[in-house]
């Protein structure tokens, strides 16, 4: 038998391995099949390739690819099925959008031709259906950057290319079609990637100017405050706010998408901007979209406020006023290295003595509001049902007795509650999707399990989002790639995050006089314990406060053992 030459979909498959993409996660169509047939060749004769995780669902593809790259920094890539694949990506588009994450999403294109004999062409009756005048049109809003391959010739170039644009600061998904024909047609030298010479383009420290002055005003501020969500993306961001806040003595409050700041530092002070804010005289924000809600609190008129960021200005958001008097596009990392030395040169006598007096204040401070969280997560240890804050504690507590474990985070209205009982103090040990489209940490936990595996992720999920990230389809495959996860499902039985601001918004409305609350509830409650069996993990439902420690334990041990585990946790509901 002859060798069949090299299609273009082999070159695509290449092109991927010599971008060091470790990972392809796809769910398949017609349209695919030429990826298929070389991903199966290339493994046979052993030749790189990345590795494929079949998602059953494709919403559960992307955030597990931007997991795996919140965890690596590496990009990695999803494969869907034409118009309606793509449709089922969802809302994790926006989560990729938003998070920041670089993606390659690649999909199929029905083919344009119905020539017969012709390779690749139309032969089945979807083909015809699922031609659209702009399949491109479904991701547009956001994507960094889109493209049809229309010539063989084109699939290293474009695959280079996509990657790069995917990858550049600031990082986001890209999305690539391509047609059967070509994936099909004969591929050629031509077409080859040149991986190596298609780097992406990385922001520096920014203006050194700029920085300078950043510098002098924290050295002089009374009452300077850092605002943060997402400076730990990479470790340098997180040991230079580290390095800086130190050296002057910064509060530090954050939203964390990511860790960005030890959560047992003396500096940290908590998830709430609105104690900090109307008195500080110097806000640095740092990679923040919404750094405060304006309803309800707002800096001071006479306030400077320098916002650090791959994007300053939010390019892709259509409105944003934060007042900024500094903004500053930079890496975040590479910047506040920059800062703690020009503030080094700065500090006088007097600034020391200043600063060493609000550290103590800061410390202080820290310290009783931790003893207060502390207080009332005891407090709350007999409450039934379940008290969210027990919760919380005791997933603190296993953390302590693990200090491996990784979170993947999307609790909701639980969140501070979480944070606040978490000692985190390490970067990249917690991972928030930075959007808001529900339904990620199933497939974001899949993703950070391969990124790390050999570390215990605890996808700390609440009950809502728990359904909307198709857990059938991400459990099923986190077992088909050996990446067992311990899911924590916070049910409090209703969609609190909509009830609660129905409530405050009509106060003697209708919902709340009798008490009839519309699509809020998620009652009867489904036996969220009992999915986990149907695809080969352990499920459990806890109703017992004390029972929640020991169910913790043993459901890590049988993650460390390989096994996935759903702990249905029933919550007071709110
Ligand atoms: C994909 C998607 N659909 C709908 C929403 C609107 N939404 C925001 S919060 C929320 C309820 C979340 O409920 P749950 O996950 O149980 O968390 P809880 O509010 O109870 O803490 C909904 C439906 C959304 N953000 N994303
Ligand atoms: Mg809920």
């Amino acid at each position: 038998m002859t060798e069949p030459a090299v299609e273009a979909a082999e070159t695509f498959v290449g092109a991927l391995a010599a971008h060091g993409v470790d990972y392809l996660f796809l769910n398949p169509g017609t349209d695919t099949l030429p990826i298929q047939e070389a991903l199966s060749k290339r493994e046979q004769l052993g030749e790189p390739a990345p590795r494929t995780v079949l998602c059953l669902f494709e919403l559960v593809a992307l955030a597990a690819a931007h997991g795996y790259y919140a965890a690596t920094g590496r990009p990695q890539a999803v494969l869907v099925h034409v118009d309606v694949g793509t449709q089922n990506l969802g809302g994790m588009l926006h989560n990729a959008q938003r998070g920041r994450a670089a993606v390659l999403i690649a999909a199929g294109r029905s083919p344009y031709t119905t020539e017969p004999g012709r390779r690749g062409t139309r032969d089945t009756h979807i083909h015809w259906l699922q031609e659209q005048f702009d399949q491109h049109g479904i991701v547009r809003t956001f994507v960094k950057w889109d493209y049809e391959v229309r010539l063989p010739e084109q699939m290293g170039e474009a695959v280079d290319r996509a990657l790069q644009m995917a990858a550049s600061d600031p990082p986001g998904p890209v999305y690539l079609t391509l047609p059967r024909e070509v994936l099909m047609a004969p591929g050629c030298a031509a077409g080859a990637s040149a991986a190596g010479k298609a780097p992406p383009a990385r922001l520096g420290a920014g203006d050194p100017d700029a920085l300078a002055e950043v510098a002098r005003l924290l050295v002089r501020a009374e009452r300077p405050l850092v605002l943060t969500a997402a400076t730990g993306r990479t470790r340098a961001g997180f040991d230079g706010l580290v390095r800086l806040a130190e050296r002057l003595a910064l509060p530090v409050v954050e939203r964390p998408e990511r860790m960005n700041f030890p959560f047992t530092h003396p500096l940290h002070q908590g998830f709430d901007p609105s104690v900090l804010l109307p008195s500080a005289d110097v806000v640095l924000v740092l990679d923040h979209d919404v750094p405060y809600i304006p309803t309800r609190v707002a800096p001071a008129d006479r306030a400077v406020i320098v916002q650090i960021d791959l994007d300053p200005v939010k390019d892709r958001i259509p409105l944003w006023r934060f007042p900024v008097t500094l903004p500053i596009r930079a890496d975040t990392g590479r910047a506040l290295d920059v800062m703690a030395e020009a503030a080094e040169r700065e500090l006088t006598a007097s600034d020391r003595r200043r600063i060493e007096a609000r550290r103590a204040a800061l410390v202080d401070a820290h310290a009783q509001r931790r003893a207060a969280w502390r207080a009332a997560a005891d407090r709350a240890r007999h409450a039934r049902p379940i008290a969210c804050e027990w919760l919380c504690a005791c997933l603190g507590q296993l953390r302590r007795e693990h200090p491996d474990c990784v979170f993947v985070d999307e609790t909701v209205t639980s969140n501070q509650t979480l944070w606040r009982s978490l000692d985190l103090d390490a970067p990249g040990t917690l991972f928030g999707s930075g959007g808001s489209a529900l339904g990620w940490a199933m497939g974001a936990g899949l993703g950070v399990k391969l990124a790390m595996p050999d570390r215990p992720v605890i996808v700390a999920v609440a009950d809502g989002s728990f359904v909307f990230g198709e857990p059938l389809a991400a459990l099923w495959a986190a077992r088909r790639c050996s990446a067992p996860l311990l899911v924590v499902v916070f049910n409090n039985g209703c969609y609190n995050a909509t009830k609660a601001p129905l409530k405050s918004a009509y106060p003697d409305g209708y919902s709340v006089r009798g008490n009839r609350f519309i699509g809020v509830d998620l009652l009867p409650a489904p036996r969220y314990d009992l999915l986990g069996p149907v695809v080969g993990a352990d499920g459990e439902r806890i109703e017992d406060p004390a029972a929640l420690l020991p169910a913790l334990r043993r459901g890590l041990e049988r993650v460390r053992a390989g096994q996935s585990v759903v702990l249905d946790v029933i919550l007071a509901r709110p």
